[in-house]
């Protein structure tokens, strides 16, 4: 970048449900995770950030959600940071201007920061003028927030744990993706209490941590033939039963934490009920936060969501598809 304004880009990135979760870092700095993780990306919360870079700025002016950040926010230091590896790698030291919008609702479980950072990494290093390949970008957004390694591709992703910077990335594994949705239930839209980051750290003082390490590594070879197949109801048995291991970590950590509120356990009441009463193939899947997924086939969608709105207010409840990977606009 030679000129005084870089190019000014845009780009949008879908946040991703976990199938198989990501719990857990073996190195903190680099975001290196403790075992696989497997998601789908969904189309309906995304992230769209426009990045310029200029010598002229004295530091990085951050808009998110039209509000400019002030310095002192967490949010700027990590953006902050964030741009300070890009600028690295481009060996340049121009200042940025970075607007960003969500969709995703902040810190209720719904991993806005995968989302977000996987648009920052698209953005931000085109605009410099990097043209880094998907697998790069992939890595890239790691450095940002873990989820964000697997934002960056569309369908179903694996992320693989690797060991180092260069071997700890998200590949697309399959778009078999026809049949399956995602419905977000919507209990809270406030901020979690404790952040992901700092519940994996206690998670792993749990005596049943090296477990789930096992049980995560297990279950990811079954739900990879379940997708091959299109399985629907195996891919919701297993996502059920991963995310309630990453849980169960939680409540069996030295420090037991719990991101499930009341609703949160009449939720999954709910969607045993109409399995075990309705006969229907509902799952459910939580992330770090109360707000509950359930997995279905399209076949089975309105006969859920009839049942789904009888108990929940509408606006509540968000049908997702599957999603597609970065886009520059
Ligand atoms: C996941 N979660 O696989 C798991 C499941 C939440 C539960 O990735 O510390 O915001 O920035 O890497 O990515 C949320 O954690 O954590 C998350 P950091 P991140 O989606």
């Amino acid at each position: 970048m030679n000129e005084t304004n870089s190019k000014k880009i845009t780009a949008k990135a879908n946040t991703n449900i976990a199938l198989i979760k990501y719990w857990g870092k073996k190195d903190e700095s680099l975001f290196i995770p403790t075992n696989d993780s497997l998601s789908l990306t969904l189309d309906e919360f995304y992230t769209q950030t426009t990045v310029q870079f200029s010598s002229q700025l004295k530091q990085d002016k951050i808009i998110f959600d039209g509000k400019e950040l002030s310095s002192k926010d967490n949010q700027y230091e990590s953006i902050t940071n964030f741009l300070n590896l890009i600028r690295k790698k481009a060996n340049c030291n121009s200042k940025a201007i970075v607007d960003t919008k969500n969709t995703v609702p902040n810190s209720a479980g719904f991993a806005s920061s995968a989302s977000g950072f996987a648009a920052l990494a698209a953005a931000s290093s085109k605009a410099i003028g990097l043209n880094l390949s998907n697998t790069e970008l992939s890595k890239l957004a790691r450095r940002g927030s873990g989820s964000a390694t697997r934002s960056i591709f569309g369908g179903f992703v694996q992320w693989h744990a690797g060991n180092s910077d260069q071997t700890s990335y998200a590949e697309n594994i399959s778009n078999n993706t026809n049949n399956i949705r995602i419905i977000s239930i919507i209990n809270s839209k406030s901020p979690k209490k404790i952040s992901s980051r700092q519940g994996m750290r206690l998670s792993k003082t749990s005596p049943i941590f090296p477990m789930w390490i096992k049980v995560a590594k297990k279950n990811l070879q079954t739900i990879k033939k379940a997708i091959q197949s299109d399985n629907i109801n195996l891919i919701g048995a297993i996502a059920e039963y991963n995310a309630l291991c990453m849980h169960a970590t939680t409540v069996t950590a030295q420090k037991p934490f719990t991101y499930f509120n009341k609703s949160t356990i009449d939720t999954i009441n709910y969607i045993i009920h109409l399995r075990n009463n309705f006969n229907l193939h509902c799952y459910f899947t939580i992330d770090a936060g109360p707000n509950v997924k359930l997995i279905c086939s399209k076949n089975e969608l309105e006969l859920i969501m009839d049942l789904l709105t009888k108990k929940f207010d509408l606006n509540n409840l968000v049908v997702a598809h599957s999603g597609s990977g970065i886009k520059y606009l």
